[in-house]
């Protein structure tokens, strides 16, 4: 499928629509999510148009990848979850129930998220 440049991450990306910025640097942007399921709860995205988890692994070059792990490891001390544990999801598809067709990681944390996801 065709990357949709007027998904929402996009128009943040743009500048379009404001957020909360976490963390930005050339290939990755991080916000709080808008309706969040724990006291820490932030969006880490490629800036590269990559809808999800499966495109951004196929298609992002070595750089892009590894800046977006580089990028959890900075926002997760940032946030102080490195100290209590955290959790990632990467929703992706119709049986992942991906909102947002543009690749995001829920950082999870500040209180347990239980042994199940949501
Ligand atoms: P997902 O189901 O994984 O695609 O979740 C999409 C997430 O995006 C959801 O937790 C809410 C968040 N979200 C949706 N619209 C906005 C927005 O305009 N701003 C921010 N900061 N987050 C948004």
């Amino acid at each position: 499928m065709a990357y949709d440049q007027n998904n929402i991450f996009a128009k943040i990306l743009r500048g379009e629509i404001p957020c909360k910025k976490v963390y930005e640097d050339d290939h990755v942007l991080a916000f709080e999510d808008i309706a969040p399921k724990r006291p820490v709860h932030v969006l880490v995205i490629p800036k590269g148009p990559y809808e999800d988890a499966t495109t951004f692994a196929a298609e992002a070059s070595d750089v892009e990848q590894a800046a977006l792990w580089k990028a959890v490891g900075l926002i997760v001390k940032q946030t102080g979850v490195d100290k209590t544990g955290y959790r990632i999801i990467s929703n992706t598809g119709e049986h992942g129930h991906q909102e947002v067709p543009h690749l995001h990681l829920h950082i999870l944390g500040g209180s347990s998220c239980g042994p199940m996801v949501k």
